[in-house]
């Protein structure tokens, strides 16, 4: 507990954050009553009960299918704001937060309901509780190219709200390669460029590779089985890449929190970082995948520290503002 009360008291970036992935089941249940959509659990209770997820795939098919009920610029607005709350109560002061608007426009929810009930809600969050949140646009891997473009130009009258784009969703079959030219559009268009590389899928070292050295991403969401390849250590070293890793997201979709992979990269000098990915799935915000991790990995508070300041470094944040948190 005392461990406890320094990471609470650490301030924090928060890099890797899908904001469909903080739908908690209590929300879930108020914007379903609101739009008047029914759902198969009865209770948010219920709907914990049944998050038993064992890979990408299970908790994929949940996570998709309680986007119904997000809906209208308010019911974004309202998902963003529940999780500024809790970040900033977390002592989150800056978060980029990565959407999905393919899975809602594939649905018939207009681009421009989503990004500005989104936006609306950072505007409020960053004057009323000093938290500062920032957009990346993720495409889904799992759809064509085509679409991911046609998507990357929806987003253009937009590109003052989103600071960069990213890849995400079932990454067996969808390599970076798939989508160069999209993320070469996307670069030419002023955008910074990041992609998951999940933890051990098939083919992920040649994934970190592609996205390092064909794509040259300005960051990696997971990517932490580069430890495997000590060629993909060093240039991700010498790019000075972060690494966004999510502890508790891993120990739900694969065999634990990857905690000595983690500390690996870090004293081999990748500026790593601590995120939550999908804390109301996998049940824990930023603050609780320190503190998991501290524990299962043994981390000192040197440690910790060096991970909270790393958020701040690999942040995609001006000079003068880095300057501010570190
Ligand atoms: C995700 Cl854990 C995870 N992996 C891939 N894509 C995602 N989107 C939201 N959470
Ligand atoms: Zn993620």
């Amino acid at each position: 507990t005392d461990l406890r009360e320094f990471i609470a008291g650490l301030p924090k970036a928060e890099l890797h954050l899908h904001i469909e992935g903080t739908l908690e089941p209590e929300l879930k249940f108020a914007l379903a009553r609101r739009n008047g959509i029914a759902l198969e659990h009865a209770t948010a209770e219920e709907v914990r009960a049944s998050y038993d997820f064992d890979s990408l795939s299970s908790f994929l098919t949940v996570y998709y299918d309680s986007m119904r009920v997000l809906v209208t610029a308010d019911d974004f607005y309202d998902l963003a704001m529940a999780y500024l709350i809790k970040a900033a109560g977390q002592n989150v002061r800056y978060a980029e937060i990565f959407f999905d608007p393919q899975a809602h426009t594939s649905r018939g929810v207009p681009f421009p309901t989503i990004i500005g009930g989104l936006r609306r809600a950072l505007v409020d969050a960053r004057r009323d509780l000093g938290i500062h949140g920032e957009l990346i646009l993720c495409f889904l891997r799992d759809f064509t190219a085509e679409h991911a473009m046609s998507t990357l130009m929806e987003s253009l009258p937009y590109r003052d709200w989103i600071l960069g784009v990213g890849l995400d969703s079932d990454e067996r079959g969808n390599p970076p390669a798939k989508f160069a030219e999209v993320f070469a559009r996307a670069r030419a268009e002023g955008y910074l460029l990041t992609m998951h590389c999940d933890i051990d899928q098939e083919g992920t070292h040649e994934h970190i590779r592609q996205a390092v050295e064909d794509i040259r991403v300005d960051r990696i969401d997971h990517g932490s089985n580069a430890v495997e390849r000590p060629e993909l250590v060093e240039a991700i070293k010498e790019r000075g890449l972060g690494l966004t890793c999510c502890p508790v997201s891993n120990g739900w979709v694969v065999d634990g929190m990857k905690g000595p992979e983690i500390v690996a990269l870090l004293d081999a000098g990748i500026p790593v970082t601590i995120n939550s990915d999908d804390p109301a799935y996998f049940g824990a915000y930023v603050a609780e995948n320190y503190e998991r991790l501290a524990a299962d990995a043994d981390l000192d508070r040197d440690q910790l520290v060096r991970l909270a300041r790393n958020s701040f470094e690999v942040a995609w944040l001006s000079g003068r503002e880095r300057e501010q948190y570190l």
